[in-house]
């Protein structure tokens, strides 16, 4: 049997700013990926573009780097094609929420099978300090001198879009969430994983300390229960203060690759083509 090890997923030195919490959030992916056995040849990690964006290139497995807001289109299609593979797409709160909210939504309602971790910064970095979505309300930069209007609630939306997984990490907590990997990408069905990433350079409200005085884990309350649905609305609506981390919603539905006859047994790509079967389908289309 293969003995997956951390230094098998060793790739290019990051070019994130010292102490950006995206090198936690790598840290505790790769941890994940070596305590599930899964090795870089079964893997696939999709991205969008921005500072999160660039995840896949410090990281030697398969990897797409996509446009901006199109990691999730990309990564099901890929899944679609082969359901063997373990599939991850990861990107900022401003490609995920904003640029490709459209994709991201419908992804859910259809459930397919892939993890969807967002490294949610609250501003666009790449672009030097933008506000973004999920930027707080009342948020000041150059795009909002007054203050930036309104923040989505990606939690809220994800259980409502019906998500089988929706749960918060935070880059500061390398172990905790570690777990919260593991059981995301061992979830059948679309998992959903925000998680709060410090950017040390322009977002200077929302820091280590700040995230660090608020976070609190689910898991640790024995009262919560990830499975029931009012329950986890009102638990994603906390913010502020006190701000949840772990499992907020929990379900398990069919997953959109078991539900095509064609995809149930082999995956497409292994699927035989026959002589001429390609321009017969080509020649549909003229
Ligand atoms: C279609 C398109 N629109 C805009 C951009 C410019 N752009 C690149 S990254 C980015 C924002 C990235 O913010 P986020 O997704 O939150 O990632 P972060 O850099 O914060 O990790 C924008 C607007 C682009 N590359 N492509
Ligand atoms: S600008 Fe922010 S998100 Fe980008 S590498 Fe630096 S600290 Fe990280
Ligand atoms: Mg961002």
């Amino acid at each position: 049997m293969t003995v997956v090890t951390i230094q098998d997923y060793a790739g290019l030195q990051p070019a994130w700013c010292p102490g950006c919490g995206n090198f936690g959030i790598l840290s505790a992916l790769k941890k994940a990926l070596v305590d599930l056995n899964i090795p870089p040849y079964n893997l696939l990690v999709v991205s969008g573009i921005g500072q999160a964006g660039k995840l896949p290139h410090y990281m030697k497995c398969n990897t797409f780097n996509s446009l901006h807001g199109r990691a999730v289109p990309v990564a099901t299609g890929a899944k679609i094609a082969n359901h063997e593979l373990t599939v991850i797409a990861v990107g900022g709160d401003g490609d995920g929420y904003g640029e490709g909210g459209n994709h991201w939504i419908h992804a859910m309602r259809r459930n397919h099978d892939i993890t969807y971790m967002v490294h949610n910064n609250q501003i666009y970095a790449l672009t030097k300090g933008q506000a973004s979505p999920t930027s707080d309300t009342g948020f000041i930069t150059k795009t909002t001198p007054e203050g930036s209007p309104a923040q989505i609630n990606p939690l809220a939306l994800a259980i409502a879009s019906d998500a089988g997984f929706v749960a918060r990490g935070f880059a500061g907590d390398i172990d905790h969430l570690s777990g919260l990997i593991k059981q995301a990408v061992s979830h059948k069905g679309f998992a959903l994983l925000d998680i709060l990433q410090p950017c040390v350079s322009f977002n200077h409200i929302n820091t280590y300390e700040w995230y660090s005085k608020r976070v609190y884990k689910l898991d640790e309350e024995n009262k919560y229960n990830p499975s029931d649905k009012n329950m986890a609305f009102n638990k994603s609506m906390e913010w502020g203060d006190h701000i949840p981390t772990g499992i907020i919603y929990r379900k398990e539905r069919p997953v959109f690759e078991k539900s095509l006859k064609v995809l149930r047994n082999i995956p497409l790509v292994k699927q035989p083509v026959e002589p001429g079967q390609i321009q017969k389908l080509l020649d549909n289309f003229s």
